[in-house]
């Protein structure tokens, strides 16, 4: 007793202290990989987050070699080709024009139109090197070193470019990713690409000879004590400057993201479309693709030759894996809803969340059938979805649409945040903490994900340019935009920094369970597909809540043409009146500029009862539109009228009056309001509530109630750039008839159009739109 005593005293009291803590600090750790033991891929996770923690070390080291640029935080490595099939490529191959063709990067906003005929161009074949895999191994000390795997020869460092329809100037587009066209069109299509694909920006993951190269400081939610909720110890963007090995990453209650991913020692790394490489057909293939392609509207005949689980690059900006997220992050509910999913696909989507998540967050996936008719989507997919307990799927029994399908799985979700995502996803490493970090900051924030590129044609895994954000244009057309340079600087902004985001996409986000309630959730009176993301979007500014992209949180999509799915009624109604719900509810007066961008004639369809969404509005003291427009969207254009001022005749000179009901002309005066009008997007030439009318057969003038169904009431106006510019001619005639001053000044009456008569031009003072 006095030994032990003795040796308690002093240096000796010091050491039992330290092999005490190390022995909590140990079971700690034990319970910690216990926690996802109980998940199906929790043995090997605990191996890797053990491996992860042997390379912590040499991890720091490495980046610091690494100084990469901000694009990309693997070493790049030009593109390899694997080719399914095993027939031979011949260099006059016809594949690609079903799936290989270039042009990729064409306007923002493409019209169906225009993307359907994209899948018929090209022709050109444009890779005939044999299949190679190439592989990336970081050596201390050493330049990268690209090898292939049976020689360990050098690969040669030559580009592909598979885009071989390309012209220079697109593709220099395509890389500086310079193009901010915008083409708004009738209906808001569904493939709205993000911009600055760089498919020759690929980049391999090292390959599992190296095992993961990004480390954590794992710390799975044990030490809960020194991170409260409301404490804002730090955003996951500010934190990635901290050293690398410094012990500011230690602070109690955070850790470093984790970077799982199981699909790091792939099962065969030689598999076609490893690593997110693109992948040809063979030739003799050629009629198999097209067979198969209207089944999901991408290469599906290669989609089933990939590995479900193929691992593909960790595309994050080489900062982000040292941000560091709180130790309790909020479990999230991952829901994808589906109607008539590719199998593969759909398998590969819920592979990537269970091969790169935490366990710990990953409360449950929720696969929503939306009363698909496929097969194998039946007892198949419940046979094989069976071997991971995390996986629920809930079966709609009549056709839902998505909308009403994501609120059927968020109506059984368990986990604090819901996660929804398209059913052709791939999540990339590290993904989902930098969400739910967000949500921890501020349960009214709405992260998004990158939304990436999965080619529909050779299901090539490419990156995106940075700094896009999600914005719309009129109609309520949903597209891409870059941020300004001025404010990027002005913000001090790194490429890992989250980006405030005017509209989300729609598929792929986080929110707060609750808060989605407390929002009203979607409406459920949107229909099929359409729309929902704007509804979303305008609720969540207007009503307090904020939309971000997490440019450390990235998933791939596949991009498609077109809906491989039947609607259960026609495609463009559809999507028209789910517009037309958002407008009512939320534009305020700017929906005039929704109908004014060739929507009239959805100005007097049926679209439900919208009570309950305007009382919604209401309850939750949401802000204007116009707030929205200028706080949170401030680049949009959106003025409410196309023309106003005095309305100038330019065959008389003199300026349109109103005076006690009667219209007239006078001496130009702006200074009397009599001689002020508007053009509206109604196309109304307006002053105050009376609406300039032609009145029975083109005789007279009268003033009318302006009405916005009225067709009578509508004059097609511009001030340039048209055969009849500056006429104001009548909508409701079917021969163009315009209005015309009667030289004495005294008459206004409806003649036919001639593009010279003077007495038939009319101008206003000012121009806001054409
Ligand atoms: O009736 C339906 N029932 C469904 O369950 C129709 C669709 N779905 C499922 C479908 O299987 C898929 O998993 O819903 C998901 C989305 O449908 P997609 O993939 O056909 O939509 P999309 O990717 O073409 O369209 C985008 O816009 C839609 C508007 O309603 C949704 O918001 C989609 O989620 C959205 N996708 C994305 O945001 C991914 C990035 C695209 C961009 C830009
Ligand atoms: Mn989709």
């Amino acid at each position: 007793m006095m030994k032990v005593r003795r040796y308690l005293r002093g240096s000796g009291r010091v050491l039992a202290f330290v092999f005490i803590a190390s022995v909590i600090w140990l079971l700690f750790d034990m319970a910690a990989l216990r926690l996802s033991i109980n998940d199906v891929n929790s043995q090997l996770l605990k191996e890797q987050v053990i491996r992860e923690r042997e390379i912590f070390k040499q991890q720091s080291r490495v980046t610091q070699l690494m100084k990469r640029g901000f694009k990309h935080p693997v070493q790049r490595v030009d593109l390899a080709v694997t080719h399914a099939g095993k027939g031979p490529l011949s260099s006059d191959n016809k594949l690609a024009q079903v799936y290989r063709q270039g042009g990729k990067k064409q306007d923002q906003m493409l019209g169906d139109k225009k993307i359907n005929s994209l899948h018929h161009q090209g022709d050109n074949l444009l890779k005939t090197d044999p299949p190679k895999y190439v592989v990336s191994e970081h050596k201390e000390g050493a330049a990268i070193q690209e090898v292939t795997p049976k020689q360990g020869v050098p690969a040669k460092k030559k580009a592909v470019n598979l885009d071989q329809n390309l012209t220079k100037s697109e593709t220099s587009r395509v890389i500086d990713g310079s193009n901010k066209v915008m083409l708004p069109v009738v209906v808001s299509n569904i493939t709205q690409v993000p911009p600055g694909v760089q498919k020759d920006k690929h980049a391999l993951l090292p390959t599992s000879k190296k095992g993961p190269i990004e480390t954590g400081d794992v710390q799975i939610a044990l030490d809960k004590t020194d991170s409260k909720r409301n404490k804002k110890v730090m955003t996951g963007a500010k934190v990635s400057q901290l050293d690398n090995n410094s012990t500011a990453v230690r602070k109690p209650g955070v850790h470093k993201v984790l970077s799982l991913d199981m699909t790091q020692a792939p099962r065969d790394a030689n598999a076609v479309g490893q690593f997110g490489q693109a992948a040809l057909v063979a030739s003799n293939e050629d009629a198999e693709v097209r067979k198969r392609w209207d089944e999901g509207h991408f290469n599906v005949y290669l989609s089933d030759q990939i590995p479900v689980d193929r691992a593909i690059p960790d595309t994050r900006p080489e900062m982000c894996a040292q941000n560091v997220v709180h130790d309790d992050l909020p479990s999230t509910s991952v829901i994808f809803c589906f109607v008539d999913e590719v199998w593969s696909t759909l398998l590969r989507s819920v592979h990537s969340v269970l091969n790169r998540s935490p366990p710990h967050l990953l409360k449950e996936i929720i696969l929503v059938d939306d009363f698909s008719t496929k097969d194998n989507l039946k007892e198949q997919l419940d046979a094989y979805m069976s071997q991971f307990p995390k996986v629920r799927i809930i079966r709609l029994k009549e056709r839902q649409g998505l909308i009403r399908a994501r609120l059927a799985g968020a109506a059984v979700a368990k986990g604090e945040v819901l996660t929804f995502l398209d059913s052709h996803v791939e999540c990339n490493v590290g993904w989902l903490e930098p969400l739910l970090e967000r949500i921890y900051l501020d349960r009214k924030k709405v992260p998004c994900p990158v939304i990436e590129v999965v080619s529909d044609k050779d299901m090539s895994y490419m990156l995106v340019d940075n700094f896009q954000r999600g914005i719309f244009k009129w109609p309520l057309v949903f597209g891409w935009s870059a941020l300004p340079d001025e404010y990027i600087k002005k913000n001090n902004m790194t490429v890992s920094d989250p980006i405030r985001c005017p509209v989300m996409a729609g598929g792929l986000f986080s929110i707060d369970k609750k808060y989605f309630y407390e929002l009203g959730s979607y409406d459920p009176g949107l229909d099929v597909w359409g729309g929902e993301n704007m509804e979303i979007s305008f609720k969540i500014w207007m009503c307090g809540g904020e939309i971000e992209i997490i440019p450390c949180s990235r998933v791939g999509h596949i991009f498609r043409g077109q809906n491989p799915y039947k609607f259960p009624k026609d495609r463009q109604k559809t999507v028209e009146r789910n517009l037309v719900r958002v407008a009512e509810v939320w534009l305020d007066e700017y929906k005039d500029l929704f109908y004014g961008h060739g929507y009239h004639h959805l100005l007097d369809i049926n679209i439900g009862n919208l009570t309950e969404q305007i009382e919604l509005r209401k309850r939750l003291k949401c802000k204007s539109f116009k707030w929205y427009l200028e706080n949170v969207y401030p680049d949009m254009d959106a003025p409410l009228v196309k023309a106003e001022g005095l309305v100038f005749n330019r065959g008389l000179r003199k300026c349109l009056s109103l005076q006690k009901g009667f219209l007239l002309f006078e001496i130009c005066d702006l200074s009397k309001q009599s001689q002020h009008f508007n053009y509206t997007w109604m196309r109304h030439v307006r002053q105050q509530d009376l609406c300039v009318a032609p009145q029975g057969k083109g005789n007279g003038f009268a003033l009318q109630l302006c009405d916005n169904t009225k067709p009578e009431l509508r004059w097609f106006h511009k001030s340039s750039n048209s055969a009849l510019a500056e006429h104001l001619i009548a909508e409701f005639v079917s021969h163009h008839m315009c209005l015309e001053a009667g030289p004495q000044g005294d008459t206004l009456r409806l003649n036919p159009c001639e593009s010279r008569n003077t007495f038939q031009k009319w101008q206003f003072t000012h121009y806001h739109a054409q």
